[in-house]
């Protein structure tokens, strides 16, 4: 008989909207953590939160008073909430949700829930991560971290870690992949370990499913955890492919109408009950779009994209050809300056991710370089210094 032990959740991008053009899209963020928040009181489990909580650094006021309000429920109830951060809400002096008083911040620390022992840490660049690993206690059962992890992203992007990486835990719980997705490897003591992610809370992206999820841990009576899986209601979404004529004549006569009416979830919140629905398209059929915009009409949120037309490979752009012309002709604008064709090599290879999250890693790694030159300098010369910080 397994027990009920916390909730794990991550990649909450608290904001009003994942698309700041369409503000129609309101309010998904904050209905996701209402139910996270509901099943917690209601099962009466502490909630762990792997990172990404808030969407930006910069944030208006509506995101901080539903985390609030989220935290004030939380400490009603006496449910602790641990949390460790991500890129996105990053902050090294003073964590975005140390707003309210109760949630913890447990970077670089041990916390035990239930019996369980769990050790976070806060996104780090690649480099600083490998290190902070090596710092985990060994009798930790749970790992909480987020980081770009090699084991989901595979070869796409410049991934932060491997779970080899990874000492002592079999066990890894982390934000930042936005799919629901369990991956098993072996530790750095070669001990089998598995990589967990619960995916975000609602879609940040249109190319994301729209079935999201967060974790109860379990543990039974020898100790061993269980990871359940627990959906969140989320706006309905649909897919079409329109290849031909026919079909877009068939859509637009009667399936977008029948679907859509369909996907209307009366128990849903009226802000969050209006459907996503995505339509690929040939663009060679005639008048495509304006067809599909006019029979969508209100009913929807309406994404389109063409298809790409695979019988015209001259025409078709290969990323990686893309890529490494691109390279080649960095390499030669920026000859004789390596660290400028460091990063914008860097920069270029981060489209898996985004440019501005490898800014964000490069800036960090610069900032660390500089206080490690900082602490050189007060030990031996101080007069260099200062001259060497400028000039950086
Ligand atoms: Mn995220």
């Amino acid at each position: 008989m397994s027990q009920s032990t916390f909730v794990f959740c991550a990649d909450l991008h608290l904001a009003d909207g994942a698309w700041t053009s369409r503000p129609d899209i309101y309010g998904d963020a904050y209905y996701s953590l209402q139910q996270i928040i509901d099943y917690c009181v209601a099962q009466h489990l502490p909630l762990v939160i792997g990172g990404d909580v808030l969407d930006v650094k910069r944030n208006t006021a509506q995101p901080i008073r539903e985390l609030y309000e989220a935290m004030q429920r939380m400490a009603d109830a006496q449910l602790p909430v641990y949390y460790i951060q991500g890129q996105h809400e990053l902050d090294r002096n003073v964590s975005w949700l140390s707003v309210h008083p109760w949630p913890q911040n447990v970077n670089q620390k041990t916390f035990e829930i239930n019996g369980v022992k769990l050790y976070g840490i806060d996104w780090l660049p690649r480099n600083d991560i490998q290190a902070a690993f090596t710092q985990v206690p060994p009798d930790t059962a749970i790992l909480v971290c987020h980081q770009v992890w090699k084991d989901f992203m595979k070869n796409i992007g410049r991934p932060e870690c491997t779970l080899t990486d990874v000492h002592h835990v079999t066990r890894v719980l982390s934000g930042d992949f936005h799919v629901t997705k369990i991956e098993y490897s072996v530790n750095a003591q070669a001990q089998p370990i598995a990589l967990i992610s619960a995916g975000s809370t609602c879609m940040q992206d249109i190319s994301e499913s729209s079935e999201k999820h967060f974790y109860l841990v379990t543990t039974d009576s020898a100790g061993t955890l269980g990871f359940e899986l627990q959906p969140l209601k989320t706006r309905p979404m649909a897919n079409y492919v329109v290849a031909t004529q026919a079909e877009l004549d068939e859509l637009c006569a009667s399936v977008f109408g029948a679907h859509i009416t369909r996907m209307y979830d009366p128990t849903l919140p009226v802000n969050i009950s209006k459907p996503l629905v995505r339509v690929k398209f040939d663009k060679n059929i005639p008048d495509a779009y304006l067809r599909i915009s006019t029979a969508i009409g209100e009913s929807a949120h309406l994404f389109c994209d063409a298809i790409v037309d695979k019988t015209r490979g001259d025409q078709e752009i290969n990323r990686t050809v893309t890529k490494n012309d691109l390279a080649t002709a960095l390499g030669e604008l920026l000859a004789g300056h390596p660290e400028a064709l460091n990063l914008a090599t860097a920069l270029v290879d981060s489209t898996a991710s985004s440019p501005s999250m490898e800014l964000e890693s490069q800036f960090e790694q610069f900032k660390k370089s500089k206080e490690l030159n900082n602490a050189i300098g007060t030990a031996g010369s101080k007069k260099l210094v200062p001259a060497q910080a400028s000039s950086l």
